[in-house]
């Protein structure tokens, strides 16, 4: 991979290049100036009192340096990381929160603007919940499983509602290493006071905390939040877009929707298509209005409706610098504020909607979900007004690429054996067979301390060509979608030749592109359906699956490793070194040995990609070998277990039936 690059998406190195002649800084041009902390950066320093800033350095620093208290190295590095994993949940929880209010409001008839879309979603929610839901009135039973998740959040005792959708098996170990989340708040708020001068000191035990608070978002806030939004804007199913910084057009009011919740953005999807809206733009002389999507937002309106994506993270900057954007629309999440120092430079406003996320120097109109018709087209008229203001010349190519996304897990199902059989067992057929070695969740950020969306495309590219499925989500889609890589055709010419019969025979790319960084839980939900369908693992632990996040930036994606790890999958994290965790070889030990031995999964950082690759590879032969599956030998598949006849298949197919879940997968 060419190191002196950027960013490896080609439109974005472009702009990039072009700022600099135009002395526009970005944050490619603050990364080379800004050196990390050479003692935060592995999680050394401690700073949860006053009596420091303490810095446990010095040569057997983790033998011999405490802090003022007393804290060993390997406390501070853990206490660091259970305080990441407690951010990254309360992020994509309150995300979840926002959601199941919005379920709330309007199943009670007060937003107006939204409906449920997907009532057979909602049963089969209702149904997971245990909520009645035959013969009842749709909003009746929209609020009873709102109320639900909003108890979910403030439960005090017992679990969150949807840990009994995990495997048995899995469930099981939950409890033996006393992991179960009760609810979701709780755990944060318990990760925080355990992390404060003076608490727990016990590295295991906080690392512990730090899983039981990951879960409850895997198994909780997000799961919440994908669901949720699956019930009000509907479930996706594959749509064919485009991406790249090339999808904004000179002769229309571009509007650029960015952030994480599709609630603001689902609605102003909506309004852009009202013939008095378009009109308007036309009044202005534009020729229509275009929407683009930014990070998880986009993935959220990509899924759904369709909407172009521009790219993701570290696209942001980029996008206003096309000179093409009369408004930049956030919620919440990822936005940088440097968004408004960009914008400066050209016409383009930024318009913050949450309370939650203002930015000094943009416009705020807050997004009340009450009146969200009224709110959307408030922004989008003030975009159009702005038109006439595009004066600035900007950096644009019209380059772009076509994407399928919209594989949500019901889909994945569903094309397995249709609507009647909707079922895992040709996939769980071809991992048997050795058709497809395994499979890999390639997903979050990207980042401009390596050349970015780089060590994803890297990645994507060697997996499928060695026949291991992939499926992503979040910025890690957006990697994929701005290089082309989500075509079936595209990709397939590059698939190993097991992998490519099952794409073709199913009708899927190799590259699945799965929604937001929420919708890692349809990944849960995809393993938690393989092992019930049996003849793999019984649980999600032992499945040949990993999970990587090859440039990872954000608290949001430690939280999400760690809640795959608890449940059962390695994961790799690469990207920036050293790790948060690399002062501590007692942390690191316990996140990947000792978890590896209580749950099957393990959270590890590797920065060289090509490693990253190697060890991918060897946990998931491992697991094939462990599970006695036919050994993966490229372009040789067979049908049948070796050292298993039939009456050991049959027993192994009876156990994953006994640990199906009490309740429905999908
Ligand atoms: Ni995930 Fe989505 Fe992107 Fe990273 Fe940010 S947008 S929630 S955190 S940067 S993938």
């Amino acid at each position: 991979m060419p190191k002196a690059i950027k960013s490896a998406d080609a439109l974005a190195e472009k702009i990039v290049e072009w700022g600099v002649g135009q002395k526009i800084e970005t944050c490619f041009d603050r990364v080379d100036k800004m050196k990390p902390c050479p003692i935060g950066e592995t999680g050394a320093c401690c700073k949860v009192c006053n009596m420091g800033p303490c810095r446990l350095v010095g040569k057997n620093a983790e033998e011999e340096v405490v802090g003022i208290c007393g804290a060993s190295l390997a406390t501070v590095v853990a206490r660091n990381l259970v305080r990441m994993i407690a951010a990254g949940t309360s992020a994509h929880c309150d995300h979840g929160r926002d959601m199941a209010f919005a379920l709330e409001a309007t199943a009670k008839g007060e937003a107006k603007d939204f409906q449920i879309k997907d009532v057979k979603k909602l049963y089969r929610v209702a149904g997971i919940l245990g909520v009645e839901f035959e013969g009842r009135p749709v909003n009746d039973v929209a609020k009873d499983v709102a109320a639900i998740f909003i108890e979910d959040y403030g439960r005090q005792r017992g679990e969150v509602s949807y840990v009994k959708r995990a495997p048995i098996k899995t469930q099981e170990r939950w409890k033996k290493w006393g992991v179960t989340p009760r609810g979701i708040d709780r755990e944060v708020v318990e990760a925080l006071d355990r992390t404060t001068i003076g608490m727990d000191a016990d590295p295991d035990s906080l690392l512990t905390q730090g899983l039981k608070t990951a879960l409850a978002s895997g198994w909780g806030g997000s799961m919440i939040s994908t669901d949720v939004s699956d019930i009000l804007f509907g479930t996706p199913g594959p749509v064919k877009a485009e991406a790249s910084l090339g999808i904004f057009k000179e002769d229309e009011v571009n509007v650029v929707i960015h952030g994480h919740e599709p609630t603001l953005a689902e609605t102003i999807v909506d309004v852009a298509s009202e013939p008095e809206m378009i009109a308007y733009a036309q009044s202005k002389g534009a020729k229509g209005i275009n929407l683009g999507g930014l990070c998880c937002t986009s993935n959220e309106v990509l899924m759904r409706r369709g909407i172009p994506t521009a790219g993701g993270f570290t696209n942001q900057e980029l996008a206003i610098m096309t000179g093409l954007i009369e408004a930049m629309v956030v919620d919440v999440q990822c936005i940088m504020p440097a968004i408004v120092t960009v914008s400066k430079k050209f016409h383009t406003k930024v318009i913050t909607t949450s309370e939650k996320a203002k930015i000094p120097g943009a416009q705020h109109i807050q997004f009340d979900e009450h009146r969200a018709k009224d709110i959307a087209r408030e922004i989008v008229r003030l975009a159009i007004d702005n038109y006439a203001n595009r004066k600035v010349q900007g950096s644009h190519i019209s380059d772009k690429f076509s994407v399928i996304a919209g594989f949500s897990h019901e889909y994945i199902a569903y094309m397995q054996g249709g609507r009647w059989r909707a079922s895992f067992r040709p996939l769980n057929d071809a991992i048997m067979a050795g058709r497809i070695r395994g499979v890999a969740g390639v997903v979050g950020c990207d980042n401009p301390r390596v050349p970015a969306t780089g060590i994803h495309k890297y990645l994507v590219m060697e997996l499928i060509k060695n026949d291991v499925l992939v499926v992503t989500t979040g910025c890690g889609s957006q990697a994929c979608g701005v290089a082309g890589y989500l075509t079936p055709e595209m990709a397939l010419e590059n698939a190993g030749l097991g992998l490519r019969e099952v794409c073709e025979a199913i009708g899927i790319p190799p590259i699945l592109h799965l929604g937001a960084c929420v919708d890692n839980t349809r990944i849960l939900t995809i393993l938690t359906a393989m092992a019930a369908e049996g003849g793999l693992s019984d649980e999600i632990g032992g499945m040949p699956g990993v999970g990587i996040a090859p440039e990872w930036m954000s608290e949001k994606a430690i939280e999400i490793g760690c809640y795959f790890a608890a449940s059962g999958v390695p994961v790799i994290f690469g990207g920036k070194m050293p790790s948060p965790i690399s002062a501590s070889k007692k942390v690191e030990r316990i996140m990947s040995d000792v978890w590896y031995e209580r749950f099957k999964g393990c959270l590890v950082f590797e920065p060289d990609p090509e490693q990253i690759l190697a060890k991918t590879l060897k946990y998931i032969d491992k697991a094939r070998e462990a599970l006695k599956l036919k050994k993966y030998e490229p372009g040789r598949f067979g049908t049948e277990r070796v050292l298993m006849d039939m009456a050991a298949r049959r027993e192994l197919e009876k156990s994953a039936a006994a640990a199906k879940p009490h309740v429905g997968i999908y």
